[in-house]
This record gives structure tokens, sequence and C-alpha cells, in this order.
């Protein structure tokens, strides 16, 4: 797939401004600080179209970019950011549900994990959240150009376990070595075609 436009279309904080049409999304969900909007920008070759964080948490609002006009990337807040109030955490937490119950257009999500890391609670609260609705899902292991080669391999295996899955589901990323960007776009178009 060739990126011909990508251009942010606006941040939504409540259901009544999400976009009203029915070009397809695709959700980019994960911890915050995990490289939401890094992949965003490496993927669709935009420097600074998301912005990022330097201070995590920072993607508050529900981010939307329109891509070859054929559909959206969603860029959702980043949850789990332990230096923020309780009541901020449910604000997050009800943006992001409240998304993901509403949108009819929604036809895959990427979680992203740190590669680094273990799978949080609320990483797996969001797994069993897409098996309920039956949402297909891809988990991309961010920051991999932190690891070597078998480090990588043991967090793939790590994830398949930890979620059930099976490692064609599993993308190895970096935006630093630009690793990880053909096979996302494999699935963009995936939901283009559908
Ligand atoms: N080494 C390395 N650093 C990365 C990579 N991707 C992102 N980062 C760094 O990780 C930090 C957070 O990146 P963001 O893209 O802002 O993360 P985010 O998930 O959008 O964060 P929130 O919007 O706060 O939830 C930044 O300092 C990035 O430069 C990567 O592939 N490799
Ligand atoms: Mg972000």
């Amino acid at each position: 797939m060739k990126i011909k436009t990508a251009e942010f279309v606006g941040s939504a904080f409540n259901e009544s401004q999400y976009p009203k049409d029915k070009i397809p999304q695709i959700a980019i969900v994960g911890k915050s600080n995990v490289g939401k909007s890094t992949l965003i920008n490496t993927v669709l070759g935009r420097k600074n179209l998301a912005k990022v964080s330097s201070t995590p948490g920072k993607t508050r609002g529900i981010n939307f970019y329109l891509v070859n006009r054929a559909f959206y990337i969603v860029d959702l807040p980043g949850y789990g950011y332990a230096k923020v109030s309780k009541e901020m955490k449910k604000q997050w937490a009800y943006n992001i549900e409240t998304f993901l119950n509403t949108s009819k257009n929604l036809k895959h999500a990427l979680l992203l994990i740190d590669i680094r890391r273990e799978p949080t609670e609320d990483d797996f609260m969001m797994v069993n959240w897409f098996s309920f609705k039956n949402l297909p899902f891809s988990v991309v292991l961010t920051k991999a150009d932190k690891v070597n080669k078998s480090e990588a391999n043991k967090a793939i295996e790590n994830i398949c376990r930890s979620f059930n899955i099976s490692s064609d589901r599993v993308i190895v990323f970096s935006a630093v070595e630009k690793t990880g960007i053909s096979e996302i776009l494999r699935i963009f178009e995936g939901v283009i075609e559908k």
C-alpha cells in the first residue's frame, strides 16, 4: 500500500465528535508511552502528524487520521499512566470504552506492547474485550531496537502464550530501525479490501 494522503481530521472528547461517515477504522491502543503516536507517524511516513509525547499521557482525546481517503487510523489515549489522578484515569477508561462500544466502523485493532515489558492487566482487559466483541486484532511489540533477536523471540513466545494467539498475529516493530512497517501496512490493506 502506498500512503498518498494522511490528514488529521480532529480529536473527539465525546461521542458526538466521532466521524459520521462509514469509512472503516483501525484503532491503535496500548499503555501510555508505548509508542502509539510514533507508530502512526512512522507507518504513514509523516514526521509530526501525531504528537509524540515527551511527557507520557499526552494523547487525551481520541484522534482521527484519515488515510488515502479510504480508512481512519484512530489513536486512542494511552492507559495505565501512574501519575494521573483517579478521576483522570476513569475519564480515559470511559473515553476508550465509549469509542470501542459505539463505533460501527471499527474493523481491526492494533494492541501495542513494549517488547521489553510484560502485558499489563489493562492489556489483558483489552484482549478480552476484543474477543468478546469479535473484533480482529493484532499485537505490535514496540521499541524492538531495544532488544536483541533472541530477546525478541522470547517476547513473541510470551505474548502468544499470554493471549493464546498464534505468532502470525504478532508484529515486531521499531520506529528507530523502521522494521514492521510493511506488516502493518498489510493489515491496513486487509481492512480496506473487505
Ligand atoms: N527506541 C525507541 N523509542 C521509541 C519507539 N517508538 C516510540 N519511542 C519513544 O517512546 C516515547 C513515547 O512515544 P509516543 O509515540 O509518544 O507514545 P504514545 O503511546 O503515543 O504515548 P501517549 O500518547 O502518551 O499514550 C517517545 O519518547 C518516543 O520517541 C521505538 O520504536 N524505539
Ligand atoms: Mg500518543
